[in-house]
């Protein structure tokens, strides 16, 4: 079968293509399958230090093949969701390695969750987030009411998936969901560009960061205070954190090993 998830390595940058662009990327159990497995290769490889997630053709994932899921022998959905959707957001969110998402296109329905699921975003001008669920008498899933109220406030959240709402690229920038709007050609470039940043940091500096912001959405002040004094002693020992101090002082740029 051919493969509907395009995995690349290159220079430190994972990139993971959703690849069906015929269906707007919409997801089958198989490409659920290779997107699990193409996050966990990032996990496994250390020479990985940004992944980009984005889709092949004028989408970025239009969420679950509706067609498939008329096929006699499809999961019941609570099953689909445990089984399939819910460990790739995990995975996402277990990464050590921050994902950018460059959304190119639309993403409706567990195609927006995925989305969601990324550390930063950028938007190609035409895109948009579309809680595509109501509309067909679904409720939010694969994440979408957790991530959604954090990302753009609880009232924007209610709107968006009470009436199956979208967002546009510009709104979606106002509302900080994005991190910017790329005109539809450069969104690529933008996003290796904003990975590529982030490669060059401390792996296990951001790795810790990225623990210590998903933390804090379930501890009070106190225990983030500490969580932050915990995760900066184990930064403090790291080789990256000397060589830091080292090329602020010599004043040239750090050359982070992920030691
Ligand atoms: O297992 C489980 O079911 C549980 C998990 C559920 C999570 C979910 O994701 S539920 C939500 C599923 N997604 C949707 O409801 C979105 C459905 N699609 C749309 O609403 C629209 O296609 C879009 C707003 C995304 C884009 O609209 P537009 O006008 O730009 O494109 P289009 O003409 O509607 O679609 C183009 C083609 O893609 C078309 O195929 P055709 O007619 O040219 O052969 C269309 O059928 C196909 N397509 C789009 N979305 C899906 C899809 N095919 C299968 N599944 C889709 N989700």
């Amino acid at each position: 079968m051919a493969s509907s998830v395009r995995y690349e390595v290159d220079d430190a940058i994972a990139t993971i293509t959703l690849d069906r662009p015929g269906a707007l990327n919409a997801l089958t159990v198989p490409m659920k399958d290779e997107l699990l497995a193409a996050f966990r290769a990032v996990a496994r490889d250390r020479a990985v230090r940004a992944v980009v997630l984005t889709g092949a053709g004028r989408a970025f994932c239009a969420g679950q093949d509706l067609r498939e899921r008329l096929e006699p022998g499809a999961a019941p959905l609570a099953v689909e969701l445990r089984e399939r959707y819910n460990p790739i957001v995990a995975a996402m969110r277990a990464l050590d390695q921050p994902i950018v998402g460059a959304i190119n296109g639309v993403a409706a329905g567990a195609g927006a969750s995925l989305a969601f699921a990324c550390d930063i975003r950028l938007a190609a001008e035409g895109a948009s987030f579309v809680l595509a669920f109501g509309r067909i008498g679904l409720v939010p899933d694969s994440g979408a009411t957790w991530f959604l109220p954090r990302l753009v406030g609880p009232a924007k959240a209610a709107e968006l998936a009470l009436l199956g709402g979208s967002l546009s690229a510009a709104e979606a920038e106002r509302f900080g969901l994005v991190a910017g709007v790329s005109n539809g050609d450069a969104l690529a470039a933008d996003a290796r560009a904003l990975a590529g940043r982030l490669a060059g940091l401390a792996p296990r500096a951001l790795a810790l960061t990225k623990r210590a912001l998903q933390r804090s959405w379930s501890v009070d002040l106190d225990e983030a205070l500490e969580d932050e004094a915990l995760r900066q002693g184990i930064a403090g020992a790291t080789a990256d954190h000397a060589e830091g101090l080292a090329a602020f002082l010599e004043k040239r740029p750090p050359r982070f090993s992920g030691e």
